[in-house]
């Protein structure tokens, strides 16, 4: 519990006031859940900001995060996913809240923004709000399963939808007991960093053995299922379209793209 508090780092409820004023002054958080869905029969697309990642080191250091979530709202996407992680991704918070303000188009109309850190507190989940974050990832692989639904739980009750990361079939089981509504599949091994495409199809296959409804098409579908990462033609994107999948997150090719707005076309 934070008793004192000063300047540089405010303590949870002075972040979930900012947050609420936040909302009071640009608009209310959107419902990673509703967003995707109201984009069916399309697939909706995220499309990430990211400077660097462990894998691949520097993607694009010099690219502004505001200007290039204005390029990628108007062509477009759906969500834009900041990273905010320091270390590896070269990401601030200050680069998502610019994206948010520079996301808007004139009419109001915006994308919803992710946040994408390795999050393991309420904390962090209040700092994102704070900073205009609609969603936040949760990933599996980081999280006991207690704490992945506390922390569900604690984002659904400041009106956060999150996405929850799985990679494999254990993970999936983890995220639905957690009460996860919004899956995101990593085509990517966050151990080995090896890439499968077919890991989403995979999962798909999966919810669908354990009877569980996802179909982006279908409205009685209590879940949405997301594929993430390795996607770099039109040609990646259909495939998920034709099992069902509601969205895919691309980020490195759209950082590298020169024309990413001719990208998100294609
Ligand atoms: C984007 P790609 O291959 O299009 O750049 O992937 C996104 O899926 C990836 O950045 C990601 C990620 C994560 C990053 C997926 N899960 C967890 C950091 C932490």
């Amino acid at each position: 519990v934070h008793i004192m508090s000063n300047s540089e780092s405010p303590s949870e409820e002075q972040l979930l006031q900012q947050a609420r004023d936040f909302a009071q002054a640009n608009g209310p958080i959107l419902n990673l859940s509703d967003v995707i869905r109201s984009q069916s029969p399309r697939m909706a697309l995220a499309a990430e900001f990211k400077r660097a990642s462990p894998s691949k080191g520097d993607i694009a250091t010099h690219v502004n995060a505001g200007q290039q979530a204005k390029t990628y709202a108007q062509a477009g996407a759906n969500i834009i996913s900041v990273l905010t992680e320091q270390r590896w991704f070269k990401g601030t918070l200050d680069d998502m809240t610019q994206a948010r303000l520079q996301s808007t188009d004139q009419d109001g109309k915006r994308p919803a923004i992710l946040r994408k850190e390795f999050v393991t507190e309420t904390y962090q989940i209040a700092e994102a709000a704070a900073a205009g974050a609609d969603t936040i990832l949760l990933i599996v692989a980081v999280l006991p399963q207690h704490v992945l639904k506390r922390l569900i739980d604690y984002a659904r009750s400041i009106g956060m939808e999150p996405l929850v990361e799985v990679h494999g079939d254990a993970e999936l089981d983890v995220a639905i007991e957690a009460g996860a509504k919004v899956i995101g599949v990593n085509n990517r091994n966050l151990h080995t960093f090896q890439l499968d495409l077919g890991t989403s199809q995979h999962v798909a296959t999966e919810l669908s053995k354990r009877g569980l409804k996802f179909d982006h098409n279908d409205e009685q579908a209590e879940y949405s299922l997301c594929a993430l990462s390795g996607m770099s033609t039109a040609f990646d994107v259909q495939r998920y379209r034709k099992v069902g999948l509601g969205m895919c997150l691309i980020g490195e090719s759209l950082m590298r793209a020169a024309d990413p707005a001719a990208a998100i076309a294609n």
